[in-house]
């Protein structure tokens, strides 16, 4: 058989290739002049580990848990709009995938099949989902009861969206969702708009008042766990703590929203350290090799997630090609973690790091 996918870049080349332009700029995108985005990336290529030998690494265990729940290996699904856009099926392939994986799948409120499709698809997956605050908070209400009653098991609340960042080649492309895709968990819930849309829905929808004490009003709709997404300061993650969430991912959204906002494996130390443990920290973005997971992992993040690299599995082969990008993240994980004397995921720490290199 012909090996034509090795690596994480190899989905991009391909994706970038095959995807028409606006579609691959969208995913594509950082804010103003992605900074962020690229430093994303850049910042684990900076970090040098410090492996042991002689530490009988014949057999290697990649399991972990996020929220007392196993999954195979430290690495799920981030929230990104739009898969139809890169497959036909596009979030129904993903969570198939996710389920084969054995892992987790943060569903994007921006999807393009619904929630119930996508439960429907892989009844047995382990799924959060990601949530936006709405000004009109019904909106949010009703779709907090919708994927509570359909077996979701965490809500990551998105706090970094008060506005949409300045992503300027979908300005330049016009860039909205074509007439035959739609964002189907809003089917019918916006009223009757004829007004000017952003990504698909009415413009202007998200609250830019939202404030801490919104993480009180979730609270009170819902049993769930809430995770928040978009935290990059101790000073933020101590309020989250206080405020009684679950977990903190820290995250830049990719690069598209503030651009000189840290990369987020360089935002992760300072926010372990004020955490001590009280809830569980994870990470999204700039991962795309099992050495980036390892880096994370040893600097304190329970699992991490990544965005952009499930769209190019999914432009390349739908569901096989998610598979597939999870494969090769796995295999590439097992092998850093041994190579580096890890046996099992709880034996990576920071002593791992070479901290007098950075
Ligand atoms: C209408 C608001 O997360 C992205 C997505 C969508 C952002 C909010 C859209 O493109 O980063």
């Amino acid at each position: 058989t012909e090996i034509s996918m090795v690596c994480l870049t190899d989905f991009e080349l391909y994706a970038k290739e095959h995807l028409p332009k606006a579609t691959w700029d969208y995913y594509a995108a950082g804010a103003d002049e992605c900074c962020t985005r690229d430093d994303n990336i850049l910042a684990y290529k900076r970090i040098r580990l410090r492996p042991r030998m002689l530490r009988d690494v014949s057999i290697s265990d990649t399991r972990t848990t996020v929220q007392g729940t196993e999954i195979s290996f430290p690495v799920g699904i981030a929230p990104t709009a739009f898969h139809c856009l890169a497959w036909p099926d596009g979030e129904m392939s993903t969570a198939r995938a996710t389920e084969a994986m054995n892992t987790c799948y943060i569903t994007s409120t921006y999807s393009t099949c619904s929630v119930e499709e996508i439960v429907t698809a892989a009844p047995n997956g382990y799924r959060w989902f990601q949530l936006y605050v709405y000004r009109n908070r019904k909106v949010s209400e009703q779709i907090v009861h919708r994927v509570e009653a359909l077996g979701y098991k965490a809500l990551v609340l998105t706090v970094d969206v008060p506005y949409t960042g300045k992503r300027r080649n979908d300005i330049r492309n016009q860039f909205r969702l074509p007439p035959h895709l739609k964002v189907k968990n809003f089917d019918g819930v916006f009223e009757e708009n004829n007004g000017p849309e952003e990504y698909g829905v009415p413009a202007n929808t998200l609250d830019p008042s939202i404030s801490w004490k919104d993480v009180y009003w979730l609270q009170s709709l819902t049993r769930l766990p809430i995770i928040i997404k978009g935290i990059l300061t101790k000073e933020d993650a101590e309020l989250a703590v206080e405020h009684g969430v679950q977990g903190i991912i820290v995250s830049n959204h990719g690069g598209r929203q503030l651009d000189g906002g840290p990369a987020t494996i360089d935002a992760l130390s300072e926010i372990v350290d004020t955490v001590q443990g009280r809830i569980e920290v994870y990470l999204d973005g700039g991962i795309r090799t099992g050495s980036d997971v390892l880096k994370a992992l040893a600097l304190g993040a329970k699992c991490v997630f990544i965005g952009r690299p499930v769209v190019w599995g999914l432009a390349y082969k739908g569901e096989d090609g998610v598979r597939e990008i999870l494969q090769i993240l796995n295999d590439e994980f097992r092998l850093s973690m041994a190579l580096a004397g890890c046996r099992n995921v709880s034996e990576i720490n920071r002593n791992l790091i070479q901290f007098s290199r950075l």
